[in-house]
C-alpha cells in the first residue's frame, strides 16, 4: 500500500478529521492550468455559475486528470486504504468582493453514500487566506457523529440547509489557509463553512471526492452516480463512468440540485432515526 502520508498525518486526519497544506503541483502546473481554465468556464450558458460545474471531470479529460493525479491518489490511498474510487467533482470560486458564503454542514448529510466514509480534496488555484475567504473547519467535529441540519433562509450562504450551529462552537473554528498547488483534506463528517471574499484577490478551489470500493450510493436519490475506480479492484456496486477522451467538455444533465438531495438525504436520516426508535 502506497503511504505517501506518515502515521503522524494519518493520525492527525484520524483526530482531527483535516489535513492542510499537503503539496502537489508546481507552479508551473497551476500557471497551465490557470490558463486553461477559461476554456472550462466559457462552456458555461449565460445565466449559469461556476457552482453549475459538478462533475464535468466525466467530460472534460483535464479536469479528469486532475481528480486522477497520482500524487492526490497517493495521499487518499493513505487515509482510505488500498480500494477506492473518484466520483465528484466542483468548483468553489469566488470572486473579488464576492459575500457569497459557504454555512455549516457536514458533506455526508448532502450525499446518500453508505457507509459514511468518504473524503474531499480541496485544491488550491490560489493562494487561500483568510482575507479572501479561505474554508473553516471546527477541528475533530467529525467524531461527535452527524449534526440535525436544519433549513435557513435569507443570509448569503449557497447552502440553505446548514447544521444546527447549538451542536458546536463556531468560535473553535480554524481557518484553511493553503498555497496554489497544495490541498486540504476533509472527513466527509468535518463540519466546515466559509465566508465571503472580501478581499480584492480571487478565492478558487477545486473539490474532488473519493470513496472506499464497499461504499455504495443510493440511485434513487442520485442516479447520475458514476464512480472511477483509482486504486484496487474494481468497484463492482456502483455503475462505473467512462473516462472523457475531449479536454475541455460540459455535462448536460439535469442535475439534482445540492439542495434536493440534500432534502431526500434529511427525509432518510428521518426515517432511520424513526426506525432506530422502533427498534
Ligand atoms: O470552498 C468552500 O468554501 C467550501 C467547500 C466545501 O464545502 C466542500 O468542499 O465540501
Amino acid at each position: 500500500m502506497t503511504q505517501a502520508l506518515n502515521s503522524k498525518q494519518i493520525e492527525d486526519f484520524k483526530h482531527q478529521g483535516f489535513l492542510i497544506a499537503l503539496p502537489v503541483f508546481s507552479h508551473t502546473e497551476m500557471d497551465q492550468l490557470n490558463q486553461e481554465l477559461p476554456n472550462i468556464l466559457s462552456l458555461l450558458k449565460p445565466g449559469e455559475s461556476t457552482k453549475e460545474i459538478r462533475e464535468w471531470h466525466e467530460a472534460s479529460r483535464l479536469l479528469f486528470d486532475i481528480c486522477m493525479d497520482k500524487r492526490i491518489l497517493d495521499y487518499v490511498e493513505s487515509l482510505l486504504g488500498a480500494d477506492f474510487y473518484m466520483w465528484a467533482s466542483n468548483f468553489f470560486i469566488k470572486e473579488p468582493h464576492s459575500m457569497e458564503t459557504v454555512g455549516w454542514h457536514q458533506d455526508a448529510y448532502y450525499w446518500p453514500l453508505y457507509p459514511i466514509e468518504s473524503l474531499t480534496v480541496w485544491v488550491a488555484l490560489d493562494d487561500v487566506d483568510e482575507q479572501n475567504g479561505a474554508m473553516r473547519v471546527i477541528p475533530a467535529s467529525h467524531r461527535q457523529g452527524m449534526v440535525e441540519h436544519r433549513r435557513q433562509e435569507g443570509d448569503d450562504s449557497v447552502l440553505s440547509l446548514q447544521a444546527d450551529v447549538s451542536a458546536f462552537d463556531p468560535d473553535e473554528a480554524v481557518s484553511v489557509s493553503l498555497k496554489r498547488g497544495s490541498i486540504s483534506i476533509h472527513d466527509d463528517k468535518l463540519l466546515h463553512a466559509s465566508p465571503g471574499n472580501a478581499s480584492s484577490q480571487r478565492r478558487a478551489g477545486f473539490t474532488i471526492r473519493y470513496s472506499p470500493n464497499r461504499v455504495k450510493c443510493n440511485l434513487k436519490i442520485n442516479p447520475h452516480f458514476r464512480v472511477f475506480p483509482a486504486r484496487g479492484d474494481m468497484c463492482r456496486i456502483n455503475p462505473l463512468g467512462e473516462i472523457p477522451t475531449q479536454r475541455y467538455g460540459r455535462l448536460f444533465r439535469e442535475h439534482q440540485s445540492i439542495e434536493e438531495s440534500g432534502q431526500k438525504r434529511e427525509k432518510e436520516f428521518w426515517v432511520k432515526k424513526i426506525s432506530e426508535k422502533g427498534k
